[in-house]
């Protein structure tokens, strides 16, 4: 068998490499078992000049990170604008936000090229690539001009809009027709996949794609919300409860994830059901996300201000409604927070699947499971249909769902809790690469 070569924008760093991270790691590490394996991105460092720079080779427990540095313009350009300030609103249907030039598709295809060219010179014949997303679209026809005749296959982690969004992307019919050369297109759900074939359709193109759900690593996530339920810093969050309810807020801080609407249904839950009031405390945990780009300085100020505002409002000298951090928590006391968590407040405007959802679930106690309150539109919410399901732009539902979550008898939320951490077991990350590498073996060769 050929050796695996994993190609996304960021690799992750040494000090990762040896700890799990997100889910993208943990589905990846458990696919590369047994398998020679290659990881190729950005080092998260800059030269300057990426064209002429040899990949630095690291080998890790068993997989060979090789990674290469980008310029600072190229950083700007193709990750802070085009990728981040352009297709990742435009893919969670924002199109009022996006910001398009022809300077930063033009370094957009720069950097994927380069990309190519550095693969192309330790390529075998017998690799399989995996092309990981919205970063490196253009990836798999870049390498097939240059020859390569490997199976190659990508996968998708954001949604895929429908055509009448897409095709406000200049070059949205180019990128279609690129995305031809891969012999698998991978994508989070049901939707993303029609609405990438309605797409494909669109452009008069004769492709379809297929949805691998991803998971989490249940057990991993799970083990480490019990082993760490007794550090002095999960003790400190318990007291400082005093018997209070925790509702639970994990996300990047990002305006996909719904975080003010989510606040302004919590408000919302503190005017129509005041017996809540000093009744429940809400954590959001948001570390700093893409800082260069000004629709999260934006969103930071507009949280800034909103969570002053409620707070300010409904507070007493002895209870703060929220507590909110913009500082990163560490992964294994995360775990422990979420099992320590009565409720998960989890209410993306769209997502492509949301991994926090899952690892709520993975987190709980099965004798006194919290509940987990999930949008409609998060990728995860047709796998999770026990979870109270709502609408993160109607405030209302968001409190009647959180009304009905803090006062759930035990009972309810067991049966709940178990149909939900059945499916999290079920679909893991170990599956879902097991299960996208075995469909993309299976395709007809590349002619
Ligand atoms: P993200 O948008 O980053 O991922 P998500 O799926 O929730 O969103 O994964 C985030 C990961 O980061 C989780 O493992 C979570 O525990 C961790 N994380 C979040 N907030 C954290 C915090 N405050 N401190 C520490 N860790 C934190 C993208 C897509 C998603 C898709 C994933 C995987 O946007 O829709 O589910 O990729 O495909």
């Amino acid at each position: 068998m050929g050796r695996l070569i994993v190609v996304s924008n960021r690799v992750p760093s040494p000090r990762e490499r040896t700890q799990p991270a997100g889910g993208l790691a943990v589905g990846l590490r458990d696919a590369m078992k047994g398998v020679e394996s290659v990881w190729f991105g950005w080092s998260g460092q800059y030269s300057e000049d990426s064209a002429d720079q040899e990949p630095v080779f690291d080998k890790v427990e068993g997989v060979t990170f090789a990674t290469v540095d980008l310029t600072r313009e190229q950083y700007e350009r193709f990750y802070e604008n085009f990728s981040n300030a352009l297709l990742w609103p435009l893919f969670h249907y924002r199109i009022g936000i996006i910001d398009f030039h022809r300077e930063d598709l033009r370094v957009y295809r720069e950097v994927n090229a380069m990309f190519a060219d550095h693969l192309v010179r330790f390529l075998k014949p017998d690799d399989t690539i995996w092309v990981h997303d919205y970063h490196l679209m253009p990836l798999g026809a870049e390498l097939r001009k240059r020859g390569v005749k490997c199976k190659i296959g990508f996968f998708l982690h954001i949604p895929f809009p429908p055509w009448s969004v897409m095709r406000v992307l200049p070059p949205a019919a180019e990128f279609l027709r690129e995305m031809v050369s891969y012999d698998l297109i991978g994508l989070q759900t049901e939707e993303d996949v029609r609405n990438l074939n309605e797409c494909f359709r669109g452009c008069g193109l004769d492709k379809a794609a297929q949805a691998f759900p991803i998971g989490i690593d249940p057990k991993e996530f799970a083990q480490q919300a019990v082993d760490n339920i007794r550090d002095p810093e999960v003790k400190r969050l318990k007291d400082s409860l005093r018997g209070r309810k925790l509702i639970l807020g994990v996300d990047r801080l990002d305006y996909s994830k719904g975080i003010p609407e989510r606040l302004r249904g919590y408000e919302t839950l503190l005017k129509r059901y005041p017996e809540h009031l000093r009744g429940a405390v809400f954590l959001q945990i948001s570390p700093l996300s893409r800082a260069g780009v000004s629709s999260y300085q934006t969103l930071r100020r507009e949280l800034d201000e909103l969570v002053g505002f409620i707070n300010g409002q409904h507070a007493d000298f002895d209870w703060t409604p929220i507590r909110y951090l913009t500082q990163p928590v560490p992964r294994a006391l995360l775990a422990s927070f979420h099992r320590l968590a009565d409720v998960a407040l989890v209410t993306p405007l769209r997502d492509g699947m949301n991994l926090v959802a899952k690892e709520f679930v993975a987190a709980q106690d099965a004798a006194d499971p919290g509940v987990l309150v999930l949008s409609h539109f998060a990728g995860a919410a047709p796998e999770m249909e026990n979870a109270l399901l709502i609408n993160p732009y109607d405030c209302d539902d968001v409190a009647d769902a959180l009304d009905q979550a803090l006062t759930m008898p035990l009972d309810e939320r067991q049966k709940r809790w178990e149909a939900l951490n059945e499916e999290v077991t079920r679909n893991t990350a170990a599956h879902w690469a097991r299960h996208f590498l075995e469909v993309l073996g299976e395709t007809a060769s590349p002619s």
